[in-house]
């Protein structure tokens, strides 16, 4: 049975192709820096948007045209699972995520939810055994249901937390159990709205013991995947405790849980924070936890997530560029978290939106080893700091200096003149290998 009769397998057609059902850039075998571009970029299908993703927004309905649309809830739930992996096969895509609800129907009881999971976390392993697609990283959803309205480890309800910590150990359970790379915490709730009511030390003292439980969870299960944290600045709450990358870094600190996580750098909340892409995974990487990402783009005239299929080329150079000066992708990939427009209902809208994030990282990753392979940057950048290796810098940089002897230095020397930062050079020369 198929469920996206009207698509083939999609192929690499090249540049010069007009079939919008075909890569362009992506040739899956194709050697960038002694790695296929398979390996390279770690392709993800996002289970939530790409098959649970009904089209509903604040102000309307469902629109998505789905052949599962009409069946029970947990027909449904198993037709998205063969339709999901349909989807991977004819995209080559080797790895997907999901959240625990994306893939059962809720139920009365927590046991009876457990129950749906476990139905079909079996179709999915049967699934993945019959293609080969793995789990690059599984996590939970513990921000939809109402009992999460306050948060869910940071709520004021010790009976939510608990109720969070049983659903966490379940949904570690399956990830493990389908052999996931990683497991990622997205704090959906975890944050406030009005410090009139809010607890906010006792609040993030609680997430860094959920964090630490989850931590010593998975050593008693032996879960070896690498976790992440996804940082986001808003929405839904008006702080969200995990701002950006340095926020978070500084609160794994705080609970001296740095050595656990890595993470889940996300292009739009990157944005939403006021920070470029690059700049969160930078931070990510001069800091060693650079983990993976959820490759999307936000809208520059909108405030809020809105998760569009990435087709910015010049963000898709410089996230790539930082991809591979962290040295690759390890446990992590690059996972659409990414929606098709409400407008685009269509079947077909999927791949077109894939085949869309999928080139544009392809060509991405093309122009960023181009960049580093010419040390375009890097002996600019090296010669900028220069002053820092040898004499009175490299005293600094050794510790060899305190302010007695540099100010001694001062009183002496002056300041050197200064060189232009040529910023404008800099732009044009990376247009120039986008263009070509
Ligand atoms: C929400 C978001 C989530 C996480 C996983 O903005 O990005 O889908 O990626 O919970
Ligand atoms: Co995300």
């Amino acid at each position: 049975m198929s469920y996206f009769n009207e698509v083939s397998k999609i192929k690499f057609e090249g540049a010069t192709s007009k079939n919008p059902l075909a890569f362009k850039v992506y040739n899956s075998e194709e050697i960038i820096m002694g790695k296929t571009m398979k390996e390279h970029l770690r392709f993800a299908m996002s289970y939530w948007h790409t098959l649970t993703g009904e089209g509903t927004d604040p102000f309307g309905n469902a629109t998505m045209e789905r052949s599962w649309n009409d069946l029970s809830p947990m027909d449904k739930a198993k037709a998205r699972v063969e339709a999901g992996f349909e989807f991977m096969e004819k995209l080559g895509i080797e790895y997907f995520c999901f959240h625990d609800k994306d893939i059962a129907p809720e139920a009365e009881t927590l046991e009876e939810y457990q129950k749906n999971l476990d139905i079909i976390v079996d179709v999915i392993e049967k699934e993945m055994k019959r293609t080969g697609i793995k789990l690059l990283w599984g996590t939970s959803n513990m921000f939809s249901h109402p009992r999460f309205m306050h948060g869910a480890a940071t709520s004021c309800s010790a009976d939510v937390f608990a109720y969070s910590a049983a659903q966490t150990k379940k949904a570690m359970e399956i990830t493990k159990r389908l052999g996931g790379e990683g497991y990622v915490f997205w704090g959906g709730r975890e944050g406030y709205e009005t410090l009139l009511n809010t607890d906010m030390g006792l609040e993030l003292d609680n997430l860094g013991r959920f964090l630490q439980m989850a931590v010593d969870y998975a050593k008693e299960i032996g879960f070896t995947g690498q976790f992440y944290i996804e940082p986001k600045p808003k929405e839904p709450t008006k702080h969200q405790y995990d701002f950006d990358t340095t926020t978070v870094l500084g609160f794994l600190r705080k609970y001296n849980l740095q050595d656990k996580f890595k993470m889940n750098i996300e292009a739009n909340h990157a944005t939403l924070a006021g920070h470029t892409f690059q700049h969160e995974l930078n931070v990510a990487r001069i800091n060693g936890v650079f983990g993976s990402v959820d490759a999307n783009q936000g809208d520059m005239l909108l405030g809020w997530d809105t998760d569009q299929f990435p087709t910015n080329i010049y963000d898709s150079v410089l996230a790539m560029y930082e991809v591979l000066k962290a040295g690759g992708f390890t446990t992590g990939g690059l996972n659409f978290d990414a929606k098709v427009r409400r407008g685009s209902f269509e079947v077909e809208d999927l791949f077109l939106g894939y085949i869309a994030g999928m080139d544009t990282f392809a060509k991405g990753l093309k122009i960023a080893a181009k960049l580093l392979e010419d040390k375009v940057f890097e002996n600019f950048v090296e010669e900028r700091y220069s002053s820092y290796t040898t004499g009175i810098g490299k005293d600094i940089v050794e510790g060899k200096v305190g302010f007695k002897e540099l100010s001694d230095y001062a009183l002496k020397n002056g300041v050197q003149k200064l060189k232009s930062g040529k910023q404008e050079m800099l732009e044009t020369i990376l247009n120039q290998y986008i263009y070509n």
